[in-house]
């Protein structure tokens, strides 16, 4: 199916070209799940993809949570990553001012030569996006930026108003990719999808097929809603990688966060 068909209206009103590489991707695979990738050897990142790769859209890491990370086995990662028709997330939350944020995407890390999709809070101002967006620049490659609009953990600060401006500054920056909503809470999502419009895509984790309160105040909503609420893409972390058999989980996964956006 032609991802202009089945994205609609979220396809002819967001034209950033990774926010349609990720539409055209989704459609390939079938699939609306972003696997968050918290594995810390390379070993067992490696064989997730192996395993998984055939139903997820994107690949969602924490690179500095890997216990032997090495320069040359996290390049051979985002190869096997990209031949597996991957877009490569860094959830890094970034944080601090424009200038700081563009050195912290080089680094050891060196995370604007891999990375499609990095996170931010936009607590700084919005010359963080700018920031992020001149490290990709500088690596003479091109990326988008996920404001954190919303969070799954309980207890945190982002309230309505909070949300609300994330939303507006967003909204018109070219760089931004999307948001991040809260997919445990799906009329959270529902006023954020209201707020945000079609323009840009919204991203949401807390997102499990077990609903409910999952390890230090993380909380978890069904894929089925996220998905009917507004969002575009399930992040799921551990409902996968923690699965007696992980590839048949990121099926399960795949197939009803692609059914919801055809009912969509
Ligand atoms: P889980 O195992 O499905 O709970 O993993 C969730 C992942 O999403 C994990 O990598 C978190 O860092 C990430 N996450 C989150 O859980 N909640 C948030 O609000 C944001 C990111 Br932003």
């Amino acid at each position: 199916m032609q991802a202009a068909e089945v994205w609609g209206q979220r396809w002819t009103a967001n034209d950033l070209p990774m926010a349609r590489t990720y539409m055209e991707v989704a459609c390939r695979k079938q699939s609306l799940v972003c696997l968050a990738a918290d594995r810390s050897t390379m070993a067992g990142l490696n064989e997730l993809i192996e395993q998984v790769g055939p139903h997820i859209a994107a690949l969602k890491t924490h690179v500095d949570l890997v216990d032997d990370w090495t320069a040359e086995a996290w390049r051979a990662f985002c190869a096997k990553a990209q031949a597996a028709d991957l877009l490569i997330f860094e959830d890094r939350k970034f944080a601090d001012i424009g200038g700081i944020s563009r050195k912290q995407m080089a680094g050891v890390y060196d995370i604007r030569s891999w990375s499609d999709l990095v996170t931010a809070h936009l607590i700084s101002g919005p010359d963080i996006v700018d920031g992020l967006q001149a490290g990709w620049s500088d690596a003479g490659r091109e990326g988008g930026v996920l404001l954190l609009a919303q969070m799954s953990s309980r207890g945190n600060l982002l309230a309505p108003d909070y949300t609300a401006q994330v939303v507006a500054k967003g909204k018109a920056h070219a760089g931004v990719f999307g948001f991040i909503g809260n997919g445990s809470r799906p009329e959270e999502l529902a006023l954020l999808r209201a707020a945000v419009g079609d323009g840009k895509l919204i991203w949401t984790p807390g997102v499990n097929l077990a609903v409910g309160d999952g390890e230090m105040g993380q909380r978890y909503g069904d894929p089925r809603e996220a998905v009917l609420a507004g969002s575009d893409c399930i992040i799921v972390g551990s409902g996968i990688h923690k699965a007696a058999k992980p590839a048949e989980q990121a099926q399960a996964y795949a197939e009803a966060s692609w059914q919801a956006l055809c009912d969509r």
